[in-house]
């Protein structure tokens, strides 16, 4: 019989109120039943929403060094069960666990870094017009952070949530996605054992339609922070513009990576291959796209195509794996639904099938996946595929892939491969997106960086580095007048402008 595992609210692991449940499965081997999580419901997040009222009373008030140094803690603790964290990581989502260990220890960094950021969570002192009067702003903690993250990074991205969040003194309600209970469970786990208050941090297991929405309309949560889909985000939107709530969104990416005729070649052909094919192209900064200057575009797909035949493909777990299965049946029939677009757009040069033999039919594989002859403009060249599909696009100079780069929805990153200066800055300067890198693929943000994107990938909030901190916290303004006497507003007292 599979474990039934539970719910964390107010400080105490619970069984959901509905009774239900639902199936964890192993997406590179479906006969491995991870366990049952808690199919939870509106009554289980009415709990989390009075635990979290609770413990955001006394998390308010606790110093923000002090909510640091618990975090300081979590990273430690994280650093103990690193391995362990990523093989269930890896068993729920599939990628490889050098790539889950890479996941956790984005979660470790972004520790640290909350950490510190408790000794700082500044404001501003400035002078002020009038005499004896003293002027500043400063951060409050907002109340109850309603977080719904997906699963393809199942550690790293609650952690840029929760922690800033934690540190900025709001408690706090996760809602995982689905396919990654686990990972998130172990998180929890950690935060428990390193000393949170009961009531701080909560975790409700479920679906998006049974919980995530309960959450986003709850009156009581004040801010919500979703990575996911765009469709689904656009409803998150929806609900928290005429809620009046606070709101960041993490959504899709179509990114491109730019191959100037004058690049290295080797260094390119082993972004492309990391950035299109890791984590089986599940990350919103998947290479998607990979634009071809016309001098090198035919050799460099003859050896991208060699390259990208080998990859190997298994069991993340397994030795010697590069790409694991996709994430779900859903996801690889989506997936497979593109190939149909693809063959009549573009033409197939690798892949394009379920990936089958030894150790491949009981779970969700795709083969790595070049269409060549793609066209600015097409479904291939502009939807979100999520999966290991890479469309190639030809270009004649760097205003026309600038030109493609950017005619897109969506705007998270991109990637030039250049020796030229002039052509790496002008790309940081004209391309729509939140990162640009030169000379590397299009994924490897650090957490201590702003991540996001603009166009429709996000809205205008970003997520690691100092940015997040004034997203989780209201900035205040105080005015403190020590004359002793009515002196007004200066704006009453000018005969004439100052200036
Ligand atoms: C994501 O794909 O949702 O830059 C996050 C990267 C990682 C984070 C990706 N550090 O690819």
């Amino acid at each position: 019989m599979a474990e039934k595992h539970k719910n964390f609210i107010g400080g105490e692991w619970v069984e959901p109120a509905t009774g239900e449940y639902f199936e964890n499965r192993n997406p590179a081997r479906q006969s491995d039943l991870i366990g049952l999580w808690p199919r939870s419901g509106r009554e289980d997040v009415e709990h989390a929403v009075a635990a979290a009222k609770k413990g955001f009373e006394t998390w308010r008030l606790t110093p923000a060094p002090e909510r640091g140094a618990i975090l300081k803690q979590v990273g430690d603790l994280l650093v103990e069960r690193k391995d362990e964290i990523a093989r269930a990581a890896t068993r729920e989502m599939g990628k490889t666990v050098a790539e889950t260990r890479g996941d956790v220890q984005e979660g470790i960094d972004t520790a640290y870094y909350a950490a510190t950021e408790g000794r700082r969570l500044f404001g501003h002192t400035v002078p002020s017009e009038l005499r004896s009067k003293w002027a500043m702003s400063f951060r409050r903690p907002i109340g109850i952070c309603g977080l719904i993250t997906p699963f393809n990074f199942p550690l790293a991205i609650p952690t840029w949530k929760m922690f800033p969040a934690l540190v900025c003194g709001n408690s706090v309600i996760i809602k995982p996605g689905e396919d990654v209970p686990h990972t998130v469970e172990l998180l929890v786990e950690v935060l428990e054992e390193a000393g949170i208050p009961k009531g701080v941090v909560n975790l409700v297991q479920g679906f998006g339609e049974e919980v995530g929405d309960v959450i986003v309309r709850h009156p009581d949560v004040p801010v919500i922070s979703f990575t996911g889909s765009t469709e689904t985000g656009k409803i998150v939107g929806r609900v928290c513009g005429e809620m009046h709530k606070r709101l960041s969104l993490e959504m899709g990416g179509k990114n491109a990576q730019i191959v100037m005729a004058d690049a290295d070649m080797d260094l390119a052909l082993d972004g492309v291959l990391w950035g299109a094919f890791g984590t089986t192209g599940q990350r919103c900064t998947a290479t998607s796209r990979l634009l071809l200057q016309d001098e090198i575009h035919d050799q460099f797909v003859e050896s991208l195509t060699a390259r990208a035949r080998q990859l190997k493909l298994g069991y993340g777990a397994d030795e010697g794996v590069d790409v694991g299965p996709l994430v779900s049946a859903a996801s690889r029939e989506k997936v497979e639904r593109y190939m149909e677009i693809g063959r009549q757009e573009a033409e197939l040069v690798l892949g394009g099938e379920r990936a089958t033999g030894e150790g491949l039919d009981d779970g969700f594989f795709f083969q790595p996946t070049i269409f060549t002859g793609v066209k600015p403009g097409s479904r291939l060249a502009t939807e979100e595929i999520f999966g290991p599909v890479l469309s190639v696009i030809r270009f004649s100079d760097a205003d026309e892939a600038f030109r493609i780069n950017n005619e897109v929805k969506y705007g998270l990153s991109s990637s030039v491969y250049t020796r030229d200066v002039n052509v790496s800055f002008r790309a940081f300067q004209e391309l729509d997106n939140g990162i640009t890198y030169v000379n590397a693929p299009t994924i490897g943000a650090e957490a201590h960086l702003p991540f996001g994107g603009v166009k429709q990938t996000g809205n205008g909030h970003r997520e690691g580095g100092w940015e997040v901190y004034e997203f989780y916290s209201e900035t205040k303004v105080g005015y403190l007048d020590y004359s002793g006497k009515l002196q007004r507003a200066q704006i009453d007292n000018y005969e004439a402008s100052p200036y």
